[in-house]
Parts: structure tokens; C-alpha cells; sequence
């Protein structure tokens, strides 16, 4: 049977397919042998819960990070389809991203970032489907993408933060999202200290980033200094721990030893700890005037400012911290421990104002381990990431073990036997980093689908060589039992994903020709009498206009040595109909969208005759859309 003829199959059909090639018949011609560690699952249902037929569409987005690619990848839940790739801390030609004024000047003369973190605006704690943010854990960075138009709008670059890597959680209204830094360096930002002295000169730093309520404008509105461990993930508190901030901290050895293996050094004690912040009152302390200004940032220390920071004790070499959806419950999760410990805020709450504390570091009280925990969970080896579904369980992906845990939240009897709130268990392929239910961090998660965000997928996929794509696992977690029933791949690399209700985005098709809802570009043009050549000095400017299916102007004439803007404005108002502008051998790549106006500036530093042309097919004459730019020497 060829590929092709798939389309036509109904679902019925596949499954009776499927069935027939289980046990004595033959498996469909063209398929490789299935492999091991699927976890169990029931082809037959997998295939009819994840088939999404030519023409349907799926239930929910999901966001992937893309790590080192510095992207966003777009996929639809249940099929795992990649729909898209968002260009964010890196340009990427197939939009033209990078490559124009504006883009390639928000990219701030960085060619990558590495994101990990995308966390979705909220409005009383549901996902609101207005902005997506992500951060950049290489250069101390975060961006805002607009979910109108699925466009990278902002990228903010903060003083202080080293690595930014427990970023970007969002608060329950959208006032704040996280920043903070994982590598400790000097501070302020920039002083020179050798690694001998890093216990006093080397410092972490958290941030708060206030956003615009109605634009999603990201702005720095405080730091903490806090001591030099490694900050890691975060988690914005909601409902009963709402107004709170939480960062899992490692390295409270607060050492750098040369040679001495960090992985070692780090790992003396058999404590490390989550940073807990009161967002509200750091924000009164800004605003009270008791930050002091450090390279640019209103930066509060808890040595002189108190109640704004706190530390809860946990198991050494944390990684995960996460809130459950009523927020009573804080998750943290040990890597080195079989453990994940449950805090209650409420006990946080009683400790603070108890002063129940075990010491204070740096200013920062540490509140009283016994006090705070409501339980420690046996879910498994290498804790990493805890979400959640509505039904009060929870799931902690486990990267030692290579699976999955799915436990109770509490209530819990007292004494009981803890293992028996381990529920359930499945291996998945292979060794699981972060985890994603359906509005996971919302306060209402859907329950019904959970991806796994593998490191490795060793061949899970026809060999491509030893460069390897990363593995995503569909789990369905609706029933008793958890059931792996797809396998994904996406480029290097996801961290962590966020999945949303589909029929909460309602992306524009076009931009509108005189829509209020966005900023009105003054080099637009709209008709072919207003394209036009100008000449200032040494400066060219065009304005030109791209419809199918030609250029207005179609010639430019400029001298060796000039500076050349040329505004391109896509006249289209039909869906689907982008242009191209690229000029042969000047790396000039714009792509333009129904209604957009873009600009790009450069110097004419070669003589000739140089093509340019649109490089998105947009109708059957789309190869005559064509022009000359002809520098003279
Ligand atoms: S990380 S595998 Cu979020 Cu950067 Cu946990
Ligand atoms: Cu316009 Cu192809």
C-alpha cells in the first residue's frame, strides 16, 4: 500500500488495519518492526485517540521550547503535527525573522539564544490567550510572542542576571514574570573577581518583570541579590500562594572550586533549598525607595531590607519547584533523591510569622525544614518536574528511572505508608527532563493529555546520523492508567512545553488594511502611484509595493557606496498570500504577510546588476515577480 492512499481510509478502517497486523497478519508493508519501550500501550487505541484525519484539526497547541535553537516549535495535540516554528532569540530565513530592521534590531546583535521556559499570560489564573514568554538562558534575556499574529514583539535584556534559567513564570494576573540567574558571577554585572574569591564577590540575582496589563510590555521592576548558589527552575505561586515566587537553588556550598567538579562540590550538603519571594512586598520596597540602583537596576538586599526572601529547606540538587493548581502545595524535586518533598504555604505562612527558623544566609531566614513539609513522596530515582491534572494527582517525570509517576496530592492519613500514593508508573523512551499537561499551570489543568519531554530518543526514528533529534512522548493520562500513545520528534532542543485549549487563540489572518489593532506603519503603501525612488545625498530610499504578481518599483538605480531603505508593503488581503523580497548576493531576505510593511537598510558595497525576487510561491506567475537593482560603480 502506498502513502498516499492512507488519506482515504477512514478511521474504522486504519484500526481494523492496525488490528489485522497485531498478532498473525501482516504488518502494513513500509513500516519498520515496532520497538521496545512504547509502555504497553494498545495500538489500536493509540491510533484512534491520536489520528487526526486530513482536513481536522487538533484539540490543543502545544509550545515547545527549542533550546539551543533559540526558537519556539508549534505542534498540534493529539497528532504531535508540527504546524510551525516561532523565530524568537535566532533569525530564521523561512520568515524572514532577522533579516529586517526591526527584527534584526530587537535580536540585539545576538545570532542565538537558548530558550527553555515559555510560560502563557494569565488572567485569574487561567491562560488567557493573549502572550507567550520565553526565556534565554544564555544571555540573561526573556521575549514576549503576541498569539495574534504568532510573532516574536519584544525582547528584554536585564543588567545583573547571570544565565537566565528560572524564567519566564508568569503570575496568576500577569503582573510579573521571572528572571534569575543561574550561574553565579561578580556583582554587580561586569566587576572582575577570580573564582578563589566567589563566596564573597560572586552573587545571584532574582527579577521581577512587570508587565503592561494591556500591551504585555515587559519592563524590569525589581531585583533581589541574593548568595552565590545556582538558580534554577521557578514557579509563580497562585490562589492560596498567590503574591509568592519560587526558585529552587543548588551549590549552597557556595563554592567554585577549580578543578573540583562542580557536580562534587556542589553536592556536600545534604540540604539545598527553594527562594521564596513576596513579590508584593519587593514591589512596595521599590517603590518605598529601599532598592539602590546597581548598573542600571533597582536592586533590593535582603541584608537591609527584610520580608521580601525566605528559604525552605529540600533535598540537595534540586531541580524542579512546582505549584499545584489550588497553590497550597509546593512541589520540589531532589535529583539526587528518590523523593519529592510537599510543602504546604499554609505551614510557610505559620512559619514566617512564627519566625519558626533553622538560620538565616545572608539576610534570608531559612525556615524550619519539620515546620514546612507536609510529605515526602517515594516517587522514584532523578525527580525532575512535577504537573498536574484536576483530579488532584500529580506527575513527576523521573529521569533516572526513565518514567513517569503519577501520585496523590495530599490529603494523607497520618502515618500511612507513603508508597501507596504513588498510583501509577510508565517508562517512557528515554530518560524524561520536563513534563506538560494540558494547561498544566493554570488552576484548572484539563487532565486528559500529557507529553514527556525526553533527552534521548536513541533511535527511535529512521537513523538521520549522530546528530539526533529530540523525543516527545503523547501520554494519555485520562484513565486509571497512564498510556503512551505517540511518539514525536522536534529539533534541538526542547526543555520544557506549554499546551493550550485550541479554541483559546484566535490568530488574525491578515493584517487588516486600517485594523486599530495595530500600529499603523507610516512607509506603508497601498497603491502602485505611491511606489516611488528618493534620493538624499548618499541615501536611496524605496517604497515599494509586492501584490501578485510584481514589484513596484521593479528597477532600483543606485551608486557603489550608498545607504539603501527599502520599505516592502504586501498589498495582499487574502489569506495565505505572503511575498518574498530577496536580492541575489546582498543576503537580503524579507518575507512580508497580507497587509504587512517591512524595512530594510544596507550599504550597495558591490557594483553590478543584481535580481531580486520573491521567494514565497504565491500564484502561478509567482516566478515573473522579479526585478533589478543595478549598482553603478
Ligand atoms: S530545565 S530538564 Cu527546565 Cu532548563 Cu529541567
Ligand atoms: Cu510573490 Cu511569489
Amino acid at each position: 500500500m502506498s502513502k498516499m492512499r492512507w488519506t482515504w481510509l477512514s478511521v474504522p478502517m486504519i484500526a481494523l488495519l492496525i488490528v489485522s497486523s497485531i498478532g498473525c497478519g501482516p504488518k502494513p508493508p513500509g513500516r519498520r518492526g515496532a520497538r521496545a519501550g512504547g509502555g504497553g500501550s494498545d495500538i489500536t487505541d493509540a491510533a484512534l485517540k491520536t489520528y487526526v484525519a486530513p482536513g481536522d484539526l487538533d484539540e490543543y497547541y502545544l509550545f515547545y521550547s527549542g533550546g539551543h535553537s533559540g526558537q519556539i516549535f508549534v505542534s498540534g495535540v493529539p497528532s504531535m503535527r508540527h504546524i510551525c516554528t516561532i523565530p524568537v532569540f535566532t533569525p530564521y530565513p523561512g520568515t524572514g525573522y532577522g533579516f529586517d530592521d526591526e527584527s534584526k534590531e530587537m535580536l540585539g546583535g545576538y545570532s542565538w539564544g537558548d530558550s527553555h521556559h515559555p510560560g502563557f499570560s494569565e488572567t485569574g489564573g487561567e491562560y488567557d490567550g493573549r502572550w507567550l514568554f520565553i526565556n534565554d538562558n544564555a544571555n540573561g534575556r526573556v521575549a514576549r510572542i503576541d498569539l495574534r499574529d504568532f510573532k516574536t514583539k519584544q525582547i528584554l535584556k536585564i543588567p545583573n542576571i547571570s544565565a537566565n534559567h528560572g524564567s519566564s513564570f508568569v503570575t496568576p494576573n500577569s503582573e510579573y514574570i521571572t528572571m534569575s540567574t543561574r550561574m553565579s558571577v561578580p556583582f554587580p554585572e561586569g566587576t572582575y573577581a577570580d573564582v578563589t574569591e566567589y563566596a564573597e564577590k560572586y552573587k545571584g540575582v532574582v527579577a521581577g518583570i512587570k508587565l503592561h496589563p494591556e500591551t504585555g510590555e515587559m519592563s524590569l521592576g525589581w531585583e533581589i541579590v541574593v548568595p552565590p548558589f545556582n538558580y534554577d527552575l521557578g514557579d509563580a505561586g497562585k490562589k492560596a500562594s498567590d503574591g509568592y515566587m519560587f526558585w529552587t537553588c543548588y551549590n549552597s556550598e557556595r563554592e567554585f572550586i577549580e578543578g573540583g567538579k562542580l557536580e562534587i562540590t556542589a553536592s556536600q550538603k545534604d540540604k539545598d533549598y527553594i527562594l521564596m519571594v513576596d513579590w508584593r512586598a519587593a514591589e512596595k520596597a521599590t517603590a518605598e525607595g529601599k532598592a539602590e540602583m546597581v548598573g542600571g537596576a533597582p536592586v533590593l538586599d535582603p541584608e537591609k531590607v527584610s520580608d521580601i526572601a525566605w528559604f525552605l529547606p529540600l533535598a540537595k540538587s534540586p531541580h524542579g519547584v512546582d505549584v499545584s493548581p489550588s497553590g497550597r502545595w509546593i512541589i520540589g524535586s531532589g535529583k539526587l533523591s528518590p523523593t519529592t518533598t510537599v510543602y504546604d504555604i499554609e505551614k510557610v505562612k505559620k512559619a514566617i510569622a512564627e519566625k519558626d527558623f533553622e538560620e538565616t544566609i545572608d539576610g534570608i531566614p531559612v525556615l524550619t525544614y519539620a515546620s514546612v513539609r507536609e510529605a515526602e513522596i517515594p516517587v522514584g530515582l532523578g525527580p525532575l518536574h512535577t504537573q498536574f491534572d484536576e483530579r488532584g494527582n500529580a506527575y513527576t517525570s523521573l529521569f533516572v528511572e526513565s518514567a513517569v509517576a503519577k501520585w496523590k496530592l495530599p490529603p494523607y492519613e497520618s502515618g500511612a505508608d507513603m508508597n501507596q500514593y504513588v498510583v501509577d508508573k510508565v517508562p517512557v523512551a528515554y530518560n524524561i527532563g520536563h513534563l506538560v499537561t494540558a494547561e498544566g499551570d493554570s488552576i484548572t489543568p484539563d487532565g486528559n493529555y500529557l507529553v514527556a519531554l525526553n533527552k534521548l530518543s536513541k533511535g527511535r526514528h529512521l537513523s538521520v546520523g549522530p546528530s539526533i533529534p529530540e523525543s516527545a512522548q503523547l501520554i494519555d493520562i485520562s484513565g486509571e492508567r497512564m498510556k503512551v500513545i505517540y511518539d514525536a520528534f522536534t529539533e534541538p532542543e526542547p526543555h520544557y512545553a506549554v499546551m493550550i485549549k485550541a479554541d483559546k487563540l484566535d490568530p488574525i489572518e491578515v493584517y487588516k488594511k486600517d485594523d486599530p489593532a495595530w500600529p499603523k506603519n507610516p512607509n506603508a503603501i497601498w497603491a502602485k502611484e505611491d511606489a516611488r525612488v528618493e534620493r538624499r545625498g548618499k541615501t536611496v530610499e524605496v517604497w515599494m509595493m509586492a501584490v501578485r504578481s510584481f514589484f513596484a518599483p521593479d528597477v532600483i538605480r543606485v551608486n557603489k557606496g550608498d545607504t539603501v531603505i527599502v520599505h516592502v508593503t504586501n498589498t495582499e488581503q487574502t489569506r495565505d498570500e505572503l511575498h518574498g523580497f530577496a536580492i541575489d548576493d546582498y543576503d537580503i531576505n524579507v518575507v512580508i504577510d497580507p497587509g504587512e510593511t517591512k524595512t530594510v537598510t544596507f550599504t550597495a558595497d558591490k557594483s553590478g546588476v543584481f535580481a531580486f525576487y520573491c521567494t514565497n510561491f504565491c500564484s502561478a506567475l509567482h516566478q515573473e515577480m522579479q526585478g533589478y537593482m543595478l549598482v553603478k560603480e
